[in-house]
């Protein structure tokens, strides 16, 4: 993963920008917020007036191996962007500049599917903000700085067909923090069969994370249930021939010697060959999350916030078949 033509990649020519920009400007003349119902019904239907470029390449990605793409060339005006808020309850969508990114950000993800959230998180706002959090951030959370985000696929814990098929990361603001990428196909077939079948046995138990678990979150029917019934699942499993991914070492629970040996296995293995890409403003990142030829995990460097209005800050959306 450490190689960038591992990443599929597209620069955004400037006819792209241009008619990116036309589209924004009408768009914003039409809705004050993504998560108007109106433009959600209509969302799937505007993807049709992205520059073809953009469509051809992201429906390239959905059926190419690659688990990461990467589109660059967007300017993100950083003056009209406003400060980094303290917390997702002071965002201010209604801003143009920020308004602006959001509809990129919703059809660009729209174009690999439907875009979705969960109540549990960020109460229920269909873009969820990644940036510091001061309460959170010594924490193990896409809001917190001064630990690594281990890497994992998103939503680990949660059930087959509700997890992401794709997550989407749009950079807004940052310094040099690089988010890390893995390729989980790469490494699984590194491994001897007898360590594939393990891994693809119901030996493990995998927690929410600490975003999900946050305040009255546990509340929340999918969570509890996680939580409560501690079912017992497998990291890897085949469909097709694609590869299923549930993997989420730093909250998994291996059951047995041998289930933690081939967890081990398989982390040597991804770490070995962990890629890093620093997301420029602008910057629009999609993983294959849980179900592909090739799945990607996703983590994150420390990093010392600042809490100044200046901090990281990207997009994060969840996309579903
Ligand atoms: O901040 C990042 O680059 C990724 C953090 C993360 O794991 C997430 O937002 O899901
Ligand atoms: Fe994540």
């Amino acid at each position: 993963m450490n190689k960038p033509s591992d990443i599929l990649r597209l620069d955004l020519s400037s006819d792209d920008l241009v008619s990116i920009e036309c589209l924004l400007s009408k768009l914003q003349t039409i809705y004050k917020s993504v998560e108007e119902w109106t433009f959600l019904e209509e969302v799937r239907t505007l993807t049709k007036k992205l520059p073809v470029t953009v469509q051809d390449f992201l429906s390239e990605f959905q059926s190419s191996s690659a688990p990461v793409c990467l589109i660059s060339g967007y300017q993100v005006n950083d003056a009209e962007i406003g400060l980094t808020p303290e917390d997702w309850t002071k965002r201010d969508s209604s801003l143009p500049a920020l308004l602006r990114v959001d509809l990129l950000f919703v059809l660009l993800s729209s174009m690999l599917g439907e875009v979705f959230t969960w109540q549990s998180e960020q109460k229920g706002h269909l873009i969820n903000d990644v940036f510091p959090i001061k309460k959170h951030k010594d924490q193990q959370i896409s809001t917190g700085a001064c630990q690594p985000i281990y890497w994992h696929t998103e939503d680990a814990f949660l059930v087959d067909g509700s997890r992401p098929k794709y997550l989407g990361l749009f950079c807004i603001r940052n310094s040099d923090v690089a988010t890390t990428v893995g390729s989980v196909s790469k490494a699984v077939s590194s491994l001897p069969l007898k360590v594939q079948k393990v891994l693809s046995e119901r030996r493990f138990l995998i927690s929410p994370d600490e975003a999900h678990i946050e305040g009255d979150s546990v509340k929340h029917p999918r969570v509890r249930k996680a939580i409560v019934e501690r079912e017992r699942v497998a990291i890897i499993s085949r469909e097709d021939e694609k590869l299923v991914v549930r993997l989420d070492p730093y909250f998994t629970k291996c059951l047995d010697a041998e289930a933690e040996s081939a967890m081990k296995s398989l982390v040597a293995a991804i770490d070995s060959d962990l890629g890093q890409q620093v997301l420029e403003p602008g910057h629009c990142m999609f993983l294959k999350n849980d179900l592909g030829v090739d799945v990607a995990v996703h983590g994150r460097q420390s990093f010392s916030p600042s809490f100044n209005g200046y901090d990281r800050w990207c997009l994060r959306s969840r996309v579903s078949n």
